[in-house]
This record gives structure tokens, sequence and C-alpha cells, in this order.
């Protein structure tokens, strides 16, 4: 807090930052409240001091930080909710339950992203409100959260819970109460003064949603206040990264590019594409990830031609090349990335032909990231630019008619340029791709050529062989920042790598 300007006390327990140029929601949280001096239901700058500072709620997201993407939210639907003045918001968002791999086992506890945007809590079977206060103009707000009891039984088998308590002094809200009392704030929000901003098509906890906002909303439907959706405002905040966000998905992007150079290295052919998974996934981890961000895709040969290729269990010979599309989650943020690399350390001729065009689109479609351009622009690029490489090689005809000629590209590259990417792999997707990008957007450009074995047309020495090369892109003002510029692609640093022996 000290290194925070000087503050004036504000509204509601709120400091008003004086000095911010972006006074409108220049704001932090009142004094912090005391942690607990126990572990709470995630860590906490008091039980992981190697991994969050004081006044972090999740490493390197502050307080602040998530009490500014709250007040970014009310702001937004202050401007949505012209003409309907007089009313009172609230704001209910679930988090995820947990979910069960098999009787009582259950799966690692993953939230829900958009929950976790806004309040950064890592628990399951909790509720976020943001409600608007009377009398006072939006974005003025209270944030409150709805948490599991403490309880010891529970608690034995599953690890400490942050409890009421534990969640106010962590994250930052106002106010938290248990689970429990959700039931009495929903009985207060049947009222026709009453907007209610919630998800009713996708709940993402259904037990909570049927037990509370599922008869709300029927009961809401009736009247001429209908529940209205929060996903596409809350996207639209997420769309654009903080400068704190951005550095953790540096984070993601280094770590994820040393665990392709390592997993480059690791073995030559014959290589099992499970030892490729578990190499890429331990290095990963070993360097600080959580999780891999998805299952990933080790396909070697042929199999590279499968998009979603997941089974990644068969061997991969002398002489063919591997495909590796993999990510980490490291504090809340992801990395995508995707390399293609021949696991006896040479590329065959027909393998660096293909290869090589693939680049080449790549750093064209690279060097098109700027604002005021739009995924689907790069996108139209990238089809014009593998139509052209696909008549270079030969594989299509020179004298394909314009009408034949999309439809055949998309045949050998059938996914699109890229998406956007946060703290979900596929970030944001209800967002267009034909929004202009702008500073601070995060995509990824992975443009690839599959030649599938069994496509006579191709010329045969090109058949079998699937290439995708895929960087995480930062939108900024002057040229772009590539998250994952660690990751070799060149052909020569490629065979560097994986030519020399372990
Ligand atoms: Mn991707």
């Amino acid at each position: 807090m000290s290194r925070l300007p000087a503050v004036v006390r504000g509204w509601r327990g709120l400091a008003v930052c004086k000095s911010c140029i972006l006074r409108r929601f220049s704001i932090q949280p009142a004094q912090q409240k005391k942690i607990p001096n126990r572990y709470l239901g995630q860590p906490s700058p008091f039980t992981h001091p190697h991994l969050l500072k004081p006044g972090e709620v999740t490493p390197g997201l502050s307080q602040v930080e998530y009490s500014l993407r709250r007040h970014k939210l009310m702001a937004l639907i202050q401007k949505e909710a012209q003409g309907w003045e007089g009313l009172d918001h609230t704001v209910i968002l679930l988090s995820n339950p947990t979910y069960y791999m098999s009787n009582d086992i259950p799966y690692v506890f993953h939230q829900d992203t958009n929950f976790l945007y806004l309040c950064g809590f890592q628990e399951p079977d909790s509720i976020l409100v943001l409600q608007s206060l009377p009398g006072k103009a939006l974005p003025s707000h209270k944030a409150i959260l709805f948490v599991p009891r403490r309880d010891p039984s529970r608690e034995l088998w599953d690890g400490p819970r942050s409890g009421t308590d534990g969640a106010v002094a962590l994250t930052g809200v106002d106010e938290a109460y248990t689970i429990e009392e959700f039931g009495h704030l929903v009985a207060k929000l049947k009222g026709e003064s009453n907007k209610v901003w919630y998800d009713v098509t996708k709940p993402v906890h259904k037990e909570l949603h049927s037990d509370y906002m599922q008869p709300l909303a029927e009961l809401k439907a009736r009247s001429k206040n209908h529940i209205q959706s929060i996903r596409h405002l809350v996207q639209n905040l997420r769309l654009i990264k903080s400068p704190a966000e951005i550095e953790r998905m540096k984070i993601a992007g280094r770590v994820t590019a040393e665990a392709f150079v390592e997993t480059m290295f690791a073995r030559k052919s014959p290589v099992d594409e499970a030892f490729l998974y578990a190499k890429f996934e331990f290095e990963c981890r070993a360097r600080g990830a959580d999780i891999l961000a998805y299952p990933p895709v080790v396909a070697g040969g042929n199999r590279s031609n499968t998009l979603h290729y997941v089974k990644n269990n068969q061997l991969i010979k002398d002489g063919e090349l591997v495909l590796l599309d993999g990510g980490c989650e490291s504090s809340c943020y992801v990395s995508d990335i995707t390399r293609t690399w021949p696991v006896n350390g040479r590329f065959t001729k027909p393998q660096a032909e293909l290869y090589q065009a693939v680049l080449d689109i790549q750093k064209s479609c690279l060097s098109l990231c700027s604002p005021g351009v739009s995924l689907e622009n790069i996108y139209s690029l990238m089809l014009s630019l593998i139509g052209q490489k696909l008549k270079d090689l030969g594989i299509l005809k020179s004298s394909i008619t314009d009408s034949h000629f999309f439809k055949a590209v998309r045949r050998y590259c059938p996914h699109h340029v890229g998406h956007y990417l946060g703290m979900d792999v596929h970030d944001t997707p209800d967002i267009s791709r034909s929004v202009p990008l702008q500073p601070g957007m995060v995509i990824t450009i992975e443009p690839g050529l599959y030649i599938p074995e069994d496509d006579v047309s191709a010329p045969e020495r090109f058949r079998g062989i699937g290439v995708r090369i895929e960087d995480d892109v930062v939108i900024a003002d002057d040229s772009p920042l590539i998250l994952s510029a660690d990751c070799p692609k060149e052909i020569y640093d490629i065979e560097q790598i994986c030519g020399r022996s372990s």
C-alpha cells in the first residue's frame, strides 16, 4: 500500500486516488484487513510468501487490480442501464463446482474464469455479488462474496477453507457471508426495482443455479424487468489485458518456451508420443506452472493432420515430424504454443519445404499484428498466402479458378489463423474476430498446412506431413510483443537443438 500515491478517504471505506489520470476508476480498497494467521483455501501472502506479495490476491495481481475490474464492470453497466434510472443493479456470478472423476474422487479444482477475474477467490461453491448502493450512482457498489462455511469435518478431507473472514481479508471485497445466507439476498431481488445481471443461459454451477437463480429468473421473466446477461460485459473487460496481466502472460510464455526446448532436446527417434507429453508437462510444472492449459497435441507423422489429436500414445518413427501444441497455466494465465520438429534432428527436403512455407506465412501474419487490424483481416491474408505457397509447392494447380481457390486452401488449413488468449485458451469466445485489435489484446497466430497421407491429389512426397507454428502475441502501439519468442522456430535453430546428442 505504501507504494501508492496519496489518497483521500472516499465513500464506503474506499479511498479515491487524487493523482491518478484514470481518476474515475482510481480506487483502492480501504486499509487491508489482516489476513488470518492460518492456512486459507488458497495461497495467501501469509502462508505462501514465495508466491504472493502483501496485498496480492493471486500472484502478481493486487486487491487494487481486482477492485478496479469490478468498478470498470459497474461502469459498463451504468452505460448499458441508461433509460432504467432509479433501478437497483445486482450482478451475480457463480463459481465452479467441484467435478468428480469417480465416486468421491475429485478432479483438481479449477475456478470459473469470469468469477476469478472479478475477485480472485479460488474456492468452489461460492458466489460473487456486486450491488449498487441505494441513493448512489453507479459505478459505486458493494462487493460481497458468499463462500463455503468453515467446517472441520469437511476440512479434514479437503483442506482448509478461507471462511468469511479469510475471504474478505484476502480478496478485499467489502463483505462475505456463508453460502447458506445467499437465499436471503435472492428474496430481496424479486422486486420490480431490482435489475439482476446474471447468465441464465450458461450457468456455471448447476446446483446453485437450480436452487437459487432458476426460480428467480422464472419470476423475473414474467415481469418487465428481465434478468440481463453479464457475460459479454465481462468479456469486454477481459479482452484488454492490464500491464499486470501481461506480466503474468510473459511468465506463462517463457515457461512454455523453455519446456519446448527441453522437449525437443529430450529424446531422439523412435520416441513415444506419451514420453514427449510427459516431458513437456514436467518441464512446465518444474518451472512453476500450475497445470497444463489443455490436453496437448503430441502428434507424430500423419497424426498431425488430426487437428485435435490428444491420444498421444503412438510411436514416432525415425524420419517423421512431431507436432506439439501445448501450453501451461501459470497464476491464472495461459500460453498456447505449437512447434513442429523432426524427431531425428534433420528435416527431409519435403518436410523442410512445407515447414519453411508455413514459417514464411506465419511471419507475414505476425507482421500484421497491430492496432486497427482484426483477426479476420489476418485470416484473409493467411488464406491468400497459403494458396500462393500451395501453388509454388505444386500442391494446387496454378490454373485453379477463384471460385475453387479458397475452398481448396481451407482443405489444407481448416482452422482460423488464431484466437484471443488470456485466462482461457480460447479466451473471450463471444468477442467477434472482426473487432479491430487494440493495444493490450493478446492473440495467437497459428497458420498450418496439413497434407493427409491418403490425399492422392497432393504430390506424394508431401503426403503424411502436417505443420503448424503458433506464437502468442501482445498487441502494442509499436511492434507486437511475442510472448513465445524464446521458443525456436527457424529450421537451423531447431536442427541445432534436436540434433544435439543428449
Ligand atoms: Mn491456439
